[in-house]
């Protein structure tokens, strides 16, 4: 067997053998990354290569696996999925240098191969325009040249070139050449390596010239990729416009919160979320940052007068404060995803109704910027409910992670279902006709948000003292509104909570409950009544399709 001869060949002999190609092929990558991203300083932050192929991975993942990415990485999510495909592109660049030693072609042919990827993933983007590819196409060009470049300087110097673990292969080539006559023009991979070289000046052709070549490659990967980073982040950063913002004071006030609205309770979450802490659910990988000044909201599809508002228009419409309970259908029982905010905004009933909702249009579809699609029933915009174009959050313009500087709010449907960040259009449609977003990755079309209740004291397996024990939580059936919350310790009777008086019905409500805990292990659990009277059920069922259902529970000890 050939092989084994490849098998007991030194380890360190080996190393030294992949090394050079190693190094050739990350630092091909570093700079095509580089260049991909001060390209990108022109066609914008999506169009970078990595974050192209990111975004267009997040639209492809199966809903299982974003379930399971969701459920384990929580709002990390994105910064492990752009670690996998750094991770991946070093493990594809380290190969294709080590293949480039013998083979040139195939390791640019693999460089090439990326930028089509990035490409094409950044054509995949809702928003794309042909000049999105110029990051990917210019990424691959350096690649190439550099790969090129290092190639043959490293074989001019005679730097060490791994052993071909197909001896066969080549035994085999070797025989079909000397069976056909020889085409002077084909380009044999062996045969490039000396014109690759011939096309170096005399010092870059020792392994001096390598070393320089490499390091100033390196050197120019780092200056590309900082420059265009930080150019980038400068010319795409809306946090200057948004400080400038000032949001008019509403012409329809929210009602005072109720005096105890806050039980003092450590460890219960805070009636009000802040901006910093308020849960942050949505599919893009870099933030949208759109400019108030260039934004524009249509609203068009079944409408009899098709209208088109600026910021200043929409900053100019009777504004309404509201307090609203926000939820994601991805929210596990007992999980973070929700918040509640004091919000701003114009009525979206009022401007549906400016434009003329003609009859038969069933869906509101909201559009981002970013190409997210969310359908909402018109129906229930139009009943009566405090649906906004909400541009503030607890008192400032919205923050760009929650859809600066407008977002749709529908409260009583979870965030998949009403409550598009970045809006820039409004289409009034039907289901029959469209389906946004999460309904083709086989999402409800339909997503009214489920009663739910949450211990948040004490947290799971806490040691508590014995004795009286106060626990505390929340409990939320937006735009129906809280009745009753019960806790029921050990598969005891159920005994009502106390609740905190309530704000809206469109906000949760915080609940206490006084318990008297013997020494021991201990299984607490949570239902809450809505105001229409139903009882939360106790079947569990998976976020998927519809929103999960059954009580929260925690197990405690009492010492
Ligand atoms: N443009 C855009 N809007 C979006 C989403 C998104 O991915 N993109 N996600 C939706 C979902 S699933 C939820 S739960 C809420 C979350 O809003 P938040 O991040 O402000 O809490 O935004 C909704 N609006
Ligand atoms: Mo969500």
């Amino acid at each position: 067997m050939r092989r084994i001869g490849t098998a007991v060949r030194h380890p360190f002999r080996v190393l030294r053998s992949v090394l050079p190609g190693a190094a050739i092929g990350l630092i091909t990558a570093a700079l095509a990354v580089g260049v991909g991203e001060l390209a990108a300083v022109w066609s914008g932050p999506n169009t970078a290569p990595a974050i192209a192929v990111g975004s267009a991975a997040i639209d492809l993942t199966p809903t299982p696996l974003k379930e399971f990415a969701v459920r384990n990485f929580g709002t990390s999510d994105k910064l492990v999925l752009l670690t996998g495909i750094y991770t991946t592109l070093g493990a594809i660049a380290v190969a294709a240098g080590i293949l480039a030693m013998r083979r040139p072609v195939v390791g640019l042919v693999l460089v090439a191969l990326f930028g089509f990827v990035g490409a094409w993933a950044a054509l995949s983007r809702p928003a794309a325009r042909f000049g999105d590819v110029w990051p990917s196409v210019l990424a691959a060009l350096a690649g190439v040249g550099a790969m090129a470049l290092l190639v043959g300087s490293a074989q001019a110097a005679r730097m060490p070139v791994p052993a071909s673990g197909d001896d066969e292969l080549e035994a085999k080539r070797s025989d079909a050449e000397a069976l056909e006559p020889k085409d002077p023009e084909a380009k044999d991979p062996e045969a490039i390596q000396p014109s690759l070289a011939s096309h170096l000046p005399p010092w870059a052709r020792d392994r001096r010239g390598f070393i320089a070549l490499a390091a100033g490659t390196a050197g120019a990967a780092a200056l590309t990729g900082l420059t265009g980073r930080t150019m980038v982040n400068q010319r795409y950063n809306v946090a200057l416009k948004r400080s400038r913002v000032r949001i008019p004071a509403p012409s329809r006030l929210a009602p005072a919160l109720p005096a105890d609205v806050h039980p003092n309770v450590a460890g219960l979450s805070s009636f009000m979320t802040s901006n910093s802490d308020f849960y942050r659910v949505d599919t893009a990988l870099v933030l949208p940052q759109v400019d108030p000044d260039a934004w524009t909201l249509r609203i068009r599809g079944l409408v009899d007068r098709p209208l088109e508002l600026s910021f200043a228009d929409l900053l100019a419409r009777p504004l309404v404060e509201h307090d609203q309970t926000l939820s994601c259908v991805s929210n596990e029982v007992g999980g973070p995803y929700v918040g509640t905010a004091r919000w701003i905004g114009a009525s979206l009933a009022d401007l549906l109704r400016e434009a003329g909702v003609r009859r038969g249009a069933d869906q509101l579809v909201g559009r981002s910027v970013d190409g997210m699609t969310i359908g909402t029933p018109v129906e229930s915009v139009l009943d009566g409910r405090t649906g906004l174009l909400a541009v503030a959050m607890n008192g400032e313009p919205l923050p760009v992670a929650h859809g600066f500087p407008c977002r749709m709010l529908v409260p009583g449907f979870f965030g998949y279902a009403s409550a598009t960040k970045w809006l820039v259009d409004l289409e009034l449609t039907t289901f029959a006709d469209y389906d946004p977003y999460w309904v083709r990755r086989g999402w409800s079309r339909l997503g009214p948000v489920k009663t739910a209740s949450r211990i948040d004291v004490p947290k799971p397996f806490a040691h508590v003292a014995a004795g009286p024990v106060t626990a505390a939580g929340v409990a939320w059936a937006t735009h129906r509104g809280i009745d009753a919350v019960e806790v029921r310790c050990d598969a005891g009777p159920w005994r009502l909570a106390a609740l905190t008086p309530s704000d809206s019905p469109d906000t949760w409500r915080q609940w206490t409950c006084e318990l008297d805990l013997a020494a021991g292990l201990h299984r607490l659990e949570v239902r809450a009544t809505d105001a229409s009277g139903a009882v939360q059920p106790e079947a569990r069922a998976d976020t998927f399709p519809d929103g999960a259902t059954g009580w929260h529970s925690v197990v405690i000890t009492a010492d």
